[in-house]
Order: C-alpha cells, then structure tokens, then sequence
C-alpha cells in the first residue's frame, strides 16, 4: 500500500537537530512536518521560523509546514521566503478572516497550499477552501500538543471527506496520535499520508529505521 511518513519535529531531540534530521531521512521518512504555534491561536509554543528555515536548510526532502498562528496572512511572506518549491504550507481556516487570499499567496509562490482542519471543524464549513486547497490535514487531536488522546468522533469526519477526494482534487493527511491501527484502518480507506508523533515514530528509545520498516511491512 502507498502512503507518505511525515516525522513530527516537534517531537524530536532539539539538541541534536541535524543527527535527528539525517536519522530520519536514513530511516526513510517522506517529509518533515513542522508545527508552528504561537500561543495564542493554540495555547503552546512549539517550533518557529528560524527552525523551520534551519531543517530546510540541511535537508532537500519536502517540508510540510503546519502554521498554528492567528492571523496567519499577516506574516506569511517570512515563511514562504524561507521554503522551497513544492513544499506545503498548511493555515487553519478559523484563524483567518480571509483564508482564500491567504491560500492564493501560497499558490503564487509555488508551494503546496493546504488547510488544517480541528477536530471540532466541520467538513460543510470548509467546502469551498476543498476546491482550491491540494492537500487538507484532518487534526484527530486538538491543536496545540503532541502525546494527546485520539478523538474517536472524528472517524464520521474522516468518513465524510475521504469521499470527495477525487472529485475535488485534494489528497488527506491525518495529523494526531497515529497509531499503527490507524494506519491499516485509514490508509486503504484512502488517507495519502500520515505525521508520526509520540504515538508511534518518537516512542522514547524508538529506532526510526526499524519504526518505519515496521510501519512499511504493516499486513493490509
Ligand atoms: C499538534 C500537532 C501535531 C503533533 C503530532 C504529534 O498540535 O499539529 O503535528 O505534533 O500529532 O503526534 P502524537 O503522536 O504525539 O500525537
Ligand atoms: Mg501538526
């Protein structure tokens, strides 16, 4: 079964960045994903510009940014200055006035443009960003923390968007306490891509290679 690994660095070791990133690229992950918080759109801080331009810096595999920040047209230039081509920004609709203008900035510099969506977000508010986004991130957790609960609701969500993938020309990824379950149920469902956080990829003491040759070698 194809279906893209997406390291979570927020859950990596900040001390020894660079080991992690080449760590992870050895062990075979698809793309870095990069949460940006601001603390006030989600009440944490957790990475922010100068690390994301940093492991851009030191990797050519495809950066996966998640911006948890109010407002983020404001301040969406910096980001994408510092991106390549072909990366994905993700921004969550509910911390703009006007996420279409926001999105439409990403498309014009030549990345990835996707939305993130809460787990208390529905599906119908989003309908018409599905038409210009390529890549939409369903959140099976509340935004802010890694090491958090699944929220079991949010299975009738992935249910009702999975559906109009093809239709609408964007692919899912799921973002939360993935689990290798989560994998065997979601990915033949149709889930293109998952972000690997405390649950699985950074278990403390986890080897990557082996995490993800058992995650390849999981029996659909
Ligand atoms: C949460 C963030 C996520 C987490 C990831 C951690 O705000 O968007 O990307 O870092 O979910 O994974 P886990 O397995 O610890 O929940
Ligand atoms: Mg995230």
């Amino acid at each position: 079964m194809n279906f893209e690994l997406c390291a979570s660095m927020m859950c990596a070791d900040f001390g020894n960045l660079y080991g992690e990133v080449r760590a992870l690229e050895a062990a075979g992950i698809d793309s870095f994903h990069i949460d940006i918080m601001d603390g006030r759109y989600v009440p944490n801080f957790a990475m922010s510009l100068n690390d994301m331009a940093y492991i851009a810096s030191v990797t050519s595999k495809p950066l996966d940014v998640h911006l948890m920040i109010e407002h983020p047209n404001t301040h969406i230039e910096l980001f994408l200055d510092k991106l390549r081509p072909g990366d994905t920004v993700y921004i969550h609709p509910e911390a703009e006035y006007h996420p279409s203008t926001t999105l439409q900035k990403i498309i014009n510099a030549k990345m990835i443009p996707g939305i993130a969506i809460n787990p208390g977000t529905s599906v119908e508010t989003v309908m018409e960003m599905l038409q210009i986004v390529s890549k939409v991130l369903v959140m099976s957790v509340n935004p802010g923390n890694a090491g958090q609960m699944y929220l079991p609701y949010v299975s009738k969500k992935y249910d009702k968007i999975l559906p109009l993938q093809k239709e609408m020309g964007f692919d899912v990824y799921w973002d939360g306490a993935c689990t290798a379950d989560k994998i065997l149920e979601y990915a033949p469902k149709g889930v293109k891509g998952f972000v690997l956080g405390t649950s699985l990829l950074f278990r403390r003491n986890a080897n990557y290679a082996e995490q993800i040759v058992n995650i390849r070698n999981l029996k659909f």
